[in-house]
């Protein structure tokens, strides 16, 4: 019988955190065992009736402090450097990342492919591929726990929160929520399937829509007015969109924010909020217009355009 204490090591974060762990397990141990062994032995040597010499020990105590005091702080800040390079390693994605998207919402979770296939508790990735997940809820507090991949992110409602590994092994692993969510949060659970590059392809192939993610945000920037302002010769003044993302944007108050999810997020639920330089605060605000998904396609969309150049300049 398979009796499995770990979850398969199936991303490449995943041996490292496990070493992690069994490298402060073993600390523990050892621990334990200078505490308990000297005790037990004093315990039998010192017993009652027990003829041994019991006058004080001439040691500085001094000595016995700084002993027991700097050594183990050498060794917790081994660990702490140890720790803080994973932790590094976990948060920052690799700039050649894919995007997909994840919604939580009560109680499942929707999850789009940047070439525009969807899917509910269920997310197809490649192997030797980074993932980017650009993931938010619909109502309450979720967490997207992917053992076998040592990730875990809690998503909330009104903002976006990332998490990223590279699958190593073909496989079916288990996909959870692992936040009390409501009544059904037992069943907000799935599968991560991990597939060859080749058999990814045909996957996307197979279940292909007719719009990328990309597509659907531009078919939405249309049909929300945005182009209206922002394409064309609209008489209102609105900044071109193209090679914003990823860009520092000056702001009219003078502050200086980087055009990443957040900030195009919030342009286009709480515009007021921050008003790009030399421009009016006219931008009517979306929210409550459309959903998370179609906020999801049009960033997409504004992210593709980051990569093209104005054709004005600001
Ligand atoms: C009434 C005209 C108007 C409409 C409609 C409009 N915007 Fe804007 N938008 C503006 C103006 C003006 C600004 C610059 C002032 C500001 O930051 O609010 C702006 C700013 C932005 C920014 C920040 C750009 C930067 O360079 O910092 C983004 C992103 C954005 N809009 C996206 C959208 C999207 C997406 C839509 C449609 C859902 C939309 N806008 C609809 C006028 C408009
Ligand atoms: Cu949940």
């Amino acid at each position: 019988m398979r009796f499995p204490l770990f979850p398969d090591q199936a991303s490449t974060l995943a041996p490292k955190v496990d070493e992690l762990y069994f490298g402060l397990t073993l600390l523990s141990a050892i621990m334990m065992a200078i505490i308990f062994l000297p005790m037990l032995y004093f315990l039998y040597k010192y017993r009652r009736g027990n003829k041994v010499d019991r006058s004080p020990l001439r040691i500085p105590l001094w000595k016995i402090e700084v002993t027991w005091t700097v050594i183990p702080l050498l060794i917790v800040f081994g660990f702490y450097t140890w720790a803080a390079d994973i932790f590094f390693d976990q948060e920052r994605p690799p700039a050649e990342a894919m995007d997909i998207t994840v919604i939580g919402k009560q109680w499942m979770w929707k999850i789009q492919h940047p070439e525009g296939n969807r899917e509910i508790n269920e997310l197809h990735v490649p192997t030797g591929r980074a993932v980017r997940l650009i993931m938010t809820s619909q109502d309450v507090i979720h967490s997207f726990f992917l053992p076998a991949f040592r990730v875990k992110q809690d998503v909330l409602p009104g903002r976006y929160v990332t998490e990223w590994f590279q699958p190593t092994k073909v496989g079916t692993y288990h996909l959870f929520c692992a936040e009390y969510c409501g009544t059904s949060h037992s069943g907000m659970v799935g599968h991560v399937i991990v597939m060859e590059p080749a058999d990814y392809e045909e996957w996307l192939r197979v279940g292909k829509p007719a719009e990328t993610m990309a597509q659907s945000g531009e078919r939405l920037f249309r049909e929300l007015g945005c182009s209206g302002c922002h394409m064309g010769n609209s008489q209102i003044r609105a900044p071109r969109l193209e090679g914003l993302f990823g860009k520092p944007v000056p702001l009219a108050d003078g502050q200086i924010v980087m055009a990443d999810e957040k900030y195009i997020r919030d342009s286009i639920l709480l515009p007021q909020s921050q008003i790009a330089a030399g421009y009016a605060p006219v931008m009517p605000t979306f929210a409550g217009h459309i959903s998370e998904e179609e906020l999801l396609q049009l960033l997409l969309y504004i992210k593709s355009l980051g990569l093209k150049q104005p054709e004005e300049t600001r």
